[in-house]
């Protein structure tokens, strides 16, 4: 239990047992019939309990976020590994004994609050760290680099992205004509909008993707030295994404996908953790980093110029009380920071600092939202601010300002002290020339992707660009395209019925391995992957017991799915219990298929041939052994592969080397290189 946890304990309010009562504290004798002129007369003003009962109803949504509406947050820990007083007076990243408690948030950007999870988007990354000096918020994002370099152009960006002001639609998708026309009017998105295209914005878990700072910071040490830092987040899972087809069907079978992985992942004590590191950059540095200016958020600085050093720990180990008092109400703040972290002077983050708090006012009500429980500080809060809605607590004494002669007067100091940086220019609105390159990054991105990743940023740009209807802004994405990649434009053009561009520019051939998911497979694991076993009457038992221990043993979590809810009988003719029914789940709530031998004939049941060819079709470890290999058979899956791909297990009767295998297909995640043009699914 953190501090936190003992702070938000002493204001919970369970509903439990006793009398019920309204919010006067008059116990209600019915709260089932309202008063009225006669059992079948009119209802009368005077009934009080009917009206506050209402009132409260009417009023329990507060206005969702402008973005980032939809996510899902938990409680947990931070802990840095060593003292990085070097670099910062932080506390909490100076004391490796301290266990700082934070609340994370994650989410999706453009969808409302009931939308569904797995669009194709940004997800959000927000982490509040309760520290020993006040709060400090990182608000950050599961990619590196954002879509504009001017907060200004914010308001713009977000209604070009979100659904079209006339009829509200589409609803959490960017593949629309406002958003595509607004992005190729404004080359400094091009990179961003590479991102966008690639399965970064599928992750299979919130658990499973990376965080980014994204801006620049400065970290300040004991003798006032500055050096400028970006933050990263590297899960512990690895970095694992969906593919679209599937994340679109998961939109339907379940849209609480993530969320709902989070939260059970917690409950089975599986904390999912994440790595922080640093990109360290002293300030004599940032000009000599390959042009790349440190200011300019639509810019990463590639590992391999700056490493990043790992610092600490983040876990997340306690699900929410309530959704609403804790994820809903949590307010993130840019601004809220701690002596030893403060900020650059990127045009983005600046614009940020205004706008994170601004926004509470109206979503939380007023200013007093810093009481609320879960964005209260634990250190003790003293100043004179004070009135305004929902204040909490009850000021006593005379002097509410400062300084004064009667008493109560704060000791001021020494606190949280900006960095003394030097600035000095002219007023003017103008952009730096070192921002002026939006093109080189993406071509990076482009460069360091596998043959697979190329392929779904080409298919994920087709069907973008396939739904946008004017098809001038179509020819302009083609030709941005074309100054990223000379291949990259001609294979979407040929999807999207626009003319082939001639070549313009010569792709610069850098590459940044660490970009790359396809790195991130050695020391993954198979800890809370999720197994079907397609069950039918007469399967053995024993080899079940050693498929389902060797699963879990790993930490992988097996279901049993019944052509019914009904009880199969294995072999020795004993009933055994299934999960599911396969017509109330689907293969892309799993991330392995396995169908064992058994005396019934499961290849004559499309419900399970058609589990195993989708799973098969996005990429998914599948297994059968035995008779369980005429489903294989049934959905076109082509068994003689299964030599040259690691995630096809196929056996004529099971042998220990069976979960061996598909456990370790599993923690590589998927066989993305399968061709899988042919099934049918
Ligand atoms: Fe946000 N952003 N943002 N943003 N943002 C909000 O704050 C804004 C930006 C990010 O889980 C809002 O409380 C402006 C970059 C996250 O509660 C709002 C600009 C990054 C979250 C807002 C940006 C983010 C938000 C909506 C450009 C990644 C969700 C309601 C100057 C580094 C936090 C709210 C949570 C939320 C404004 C750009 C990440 C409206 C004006 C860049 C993760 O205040």
């Amino acid at each position: 239990m953190t501090s936190k946890d003992r702070q938000i304990a002493a204001r919970r309010r369970p509903f439990t047992e006793g009398a019920l009562t309204t919010d006067q504290g008059i116990p209600v004798d019915d709260t089932d019939n309202s008063l009225r002129a006669g059992a079948r007369g009119p209802t009368l003003l005077e009934d009080f309990h009917l009206r506050e009962k209402l009132m409260r109803f009417d009023h329990e949504r507060i206005p969702e976020r402008v973005v980032h509406a939809r996510g899902s947050g938990a409680h947990g820990y931070f802990q840095v590994y060593e003292p990085l007083d070097e670099y910062t007076t932080a506390d909490f990243l100076t004391d490796p004994d301290a266990r700082t408690p934070v609340f994370a948030r994650f989410s999706t950007v453009q969808g409302s609050r009931g939308s569904t999870d797995t669009p194709r988007d940004v997800r959000g990354f927000a982490v509040k760290f309760y520290t020993r000096q006040g709060n400090f918020d990182l608000v950050g994002n599961n990619m590196p680099v954002f879509f504009i370099q001017d907060g200004i152009k914010f308001p713009d960006l977000v209604h070009a992205l979100k659904p079209e002001p006339n009829n509200e639609m589409p609803q959490a998708a960017s593949s629309h004509d406002t958003f595509w026309d607004f992005v190729t009017l404004q080359p400094e998105t091009m990179h961003h909008v590479i991102w966008l295209m690639s399965d970064r914005a599928l992750p299979r878990s919130y658990r499973m993707m990376q965080g980014f700072g994204v801006h620049t910071f400065r970290l300040i040490n004991g003798h006032g030295r500055s050096t400028f830092a970006k933050l990263h987040w590297t899960p512990a899972l690895g970095i694992h994404s969906l593919v679209f087809d599937e994340a679109q069907l998961i939109s339907g079978r379940d849209p609480d996908f993530n969320r709902r992985d989070l939260w059970e992942a917690i409950e089975a004590g599986e904390y999912p953790s994440w790595e922080l590191g640093l990109q360290l950059i002293p300030e004599e540095r940032a000009f000599d980093l390959e042009e790349i200016d440190v200011l300019d958020p639509t810019k990463l600085i590639p590992e391999e110029l700056v490493p990043v050093t790992p610092v600490g720990r983040l876990t997340l180990d306690r699900n929410p009380d309530n959704f609403f008092a804790e994820t809903e109400q949590v307010a993130f703040c840019v601004g809220n920071t701690v002596p030893g972290i403060d900020f650059s002077d990127d045009p983005l983050l600046q614009a940020r600092l205004f706008s994170y708090l601004d926004t509470q006012l109206t979503r939380l009500g007023g200013p007093n939202f810093a009481q609320l429980p879960i964005n209260r500080p634990l250190t003790p809060v003293r100043n004179h601010q004070q009135d305004g809605f929902h204040q909490e607590a009850v000021p006593t004494g005379r002097t509410n300002y400062h300084p004064s002669s009667l008493g109560g007067t704060l000791q001021v100091g020494p606190g949280l002290t900006s960095y003394p940086e030097h600035v000095d220019g002219p007023k003017e609105r103008k952009r730096s020339e070192t921002f002026a390159d939006h093109y080189s990054q993406a071509t990076l991105f482009w460069n360091s992707m596998s043959a697979w990743e190329q392929e779904h940023i080409i298919a994920a740009y087709r069907f973008e660009l396939g739904k946008v209807t004017a098809m001038p802004i179509r020819v302009r994405a083609v030709e941005h395209l074309n100054r990223i990649d000379h291949d990259l434009a001609v294979a979407v053009a040929q999807g999207i019925g626009v003319e082939e561009p001639v070549k313009s520019v010569d792709n610069h051939g850098r590459s940044s391995p660490a970009l790359s998911q396809a790195r991130d497979v050695a020391g993954a694991s198979a800890r809370t992957r999720r197994v079907a076993v397609l069950m039918a009457d007469g399967a053995d038992s024993r080899v079940l017991a050693h498929l389902r221990d060797s699963c879990t043993e790993a930490g992988a979590v097996v279901d049993l799915l019944g052509i019914t809810d009904a009880a199969v009988t294995t072999s020795d003719g004993v009933p055994l219990e299934v999960t599911h029914a396969i017509t109330t789940t689907a293969s892309v709530l799993y991330d392995a298929v396995v169908v064992p031998s058994a005396a019934a004939d499961l290849s004559v049941e499309g419900a399970a041939v058609h589990f195993a060819a989708e799973a098969y079709k996005h990429g998914k470890p599948v297994g059968a052994f035995g008779t369980g290999l005429g489903v294989l058979q049934r959905a076109q899956i082509p068994l003689t592969t299964a030599a040259s791909d690691p995630a096809l297990i196929v056996e004529e009767e099971f042998t220990p080397d069976f979960p061996h295998t598909l456990l370790a297909a599993l923690a590589s995640h998927r066989n993305f290189d399968r061709e899988v043009t042919s099934i049918p699914a």
